[in-house]
């Protein structure tokens, strides 16, 4: 077949670009190795950067977030039994929403689907042609069946181990990485959430996370060790190791209930350089990974596709390949500063193996001056709610 576009990836990222690409009257196919259900099954970010909302204004599919998603203009950060908060409107004017990304990627399929999109999906031996030429080919199979397509572009948006980062030539990429030495165990339970704002919690016992997806639904983490199971963790002792590590005045009035899904998620920050060899553009976690604790993975994808999405307009609409030529340059930039925020954060609010007394009053200090001091609060929410495109 013979599309403008081919989109490797039925995510966040894929699904966007293709709505986007669709509502200016570019036509795209997406191809994704998974089903529709299991893509829906994955359970990840949950807060949105008001230039994501904007791209789903954009691509006509946000009367749903706006309808059930909330609008948080802070966040709450603990430390032992102290707690304080940053105002993100107050300091920057903008809010976030929170919405799952579940919901996000829910609402880009019913789009996709109402406009008669192209969506392949349970799709395998995904192989990218010719990406350094005029004319690139993806070709795969569904049931056995080898398909072809021959197409403008390809965007890469198959996530961390997807096929095409690796596309890219191993002399051409160049690949930065940091794994940290602990993971999160993340619990969603139908119970109200303990606080109508999220609860950054620093503990001597670790860093745990209380977030929500609505009013009866509540999302916890809690930092567990690499060598966890999720079969190590029954929901009691998840319960009680959470409520160890939030101020008391929360503990003490925590909701718990049975988990409806438990999973543990690795740490890691990671970037490929450059984002475009070729016809072939990558996006979001093909590109780039970051650690949960700032929210920025998927926003970041969402950047990603805002960069290539203008990209791919001005090519079909104006014949230039100035914003083909600068994408990977434009999305590195903000990438890096979205790595810095998600590296400087997970380095305040974790405990690493090995810290010294020493680093553990570095972390104090680092959250009694963001508490007392404007400048930093208003770093710190600039880039929570995002910084600009
Ligand atoms: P995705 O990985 O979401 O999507 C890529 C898609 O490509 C997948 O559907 C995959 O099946 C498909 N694919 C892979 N290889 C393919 C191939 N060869 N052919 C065809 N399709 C292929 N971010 C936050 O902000 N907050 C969080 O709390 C958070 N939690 C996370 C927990 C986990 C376990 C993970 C892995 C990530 C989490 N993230 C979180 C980050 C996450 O939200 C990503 O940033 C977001 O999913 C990025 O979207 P995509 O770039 O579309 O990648
Ligand atoms: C979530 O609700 O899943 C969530 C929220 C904020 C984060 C990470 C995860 O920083």
């Amino acid at each position: 077949m013979r599309t403008q576009v081919a989109i490797i990836g039925g995510g966040p990222s894929g699904l966007l670009l293709s709505q986007l690409l669709h509502v200016r009257g570019i036509n795209s196919v997406v191809v994704e190795r998974k089903t529709k259900d299991y893509v829906l099954g994955r359970i990840r970010a949950g807060v949105l950067e008001q230039g994501l909302v904007a791209l789903m204004e954009e691509a006509g599919c946000a009367n749903r977030m706006h309808a059930e998603g909330f609008i948080h203009n802070g966040a709450l950060i603990s430390y032992g039994d102290e707690m304080f908060r940053i105002d993100f409107s107050e300091h920057t004017g903008t809010p976030v929403m929170v919405y799952g990304q579940t919901e996000v990627t829910r609402d880009l399929y019913a789009a996709r689907e109402a406009a008669g999109g192209r969506i392949e999906f349970s799709v395998e031996d995904v192989v990218i042609h010719g990406a350094d030429s005029d004319a690139p080919q993806v070709t795969y199979t569904v049931d056995g069946e080898a398909r072809r397509i021959e197409c403008d572009f390809v965007a890469g948006c198959d996530g961390f181990h997807g096929v095409s980062r690796k596309t890219i030539p191993d002399d051409v990429r160049r690949e930065y990485e940091k794994v940290y030495p602990f993971g999160w165990l993340g619990v969603l339970s139908e119970t109200p959430p303990v606080n109508h704002e999220l609860i950054y919690a620093n503990s001597a016992r670790g860093f745990a996370l209380c977030s929500m997806r609505n009013e009866n639904l509540s999302r916890y983490y809690i930092q567990c060790s690499l060598d966890d199971c999720v079969e190590d963790w029954t929901d009691d002792a998840f319960w009680a190791e959470l409520k160890r590590r939030i101020p008391k005045d929360q503990a003490d009035k925590l909701i718990t209930g049975p988990s409806i899904e438990k999973s543990i998620a690795p740490l890691r920050s990671f970037v490929t350089e450059p984002m475009r060899w070729g016809r072939l553009c990558l996006c979001g976690d093909a590109a780039h990974i970051v650690p949960p604790t700032g929210a920025k993975g998927l926003n970041t994808a969402a950047s990603d596709v805002h960069y290539l999405y203008n990209a791919l307009r001005d090519f079909y609409e104006n014949g230039s390949e100035v914003g083909i030529d600068g994408y990977s340059a434009t999305a590195l930039a903000r990438v890096w500063k979205a790595e810095r925020f998600s590296w400087w954060f997970s380095s305040v609010m974790h405990r690493y193996p090995g810290q010294s007394d020493f680093d553990l009053k570095m972390q104090i200090a680092e959250l009694e001056f963001l508490r007392s001091n404007k400048a930093a609060q208003t770093a710190m929410a600039e880039n929570y709610v995002g910084l600009p495109y």
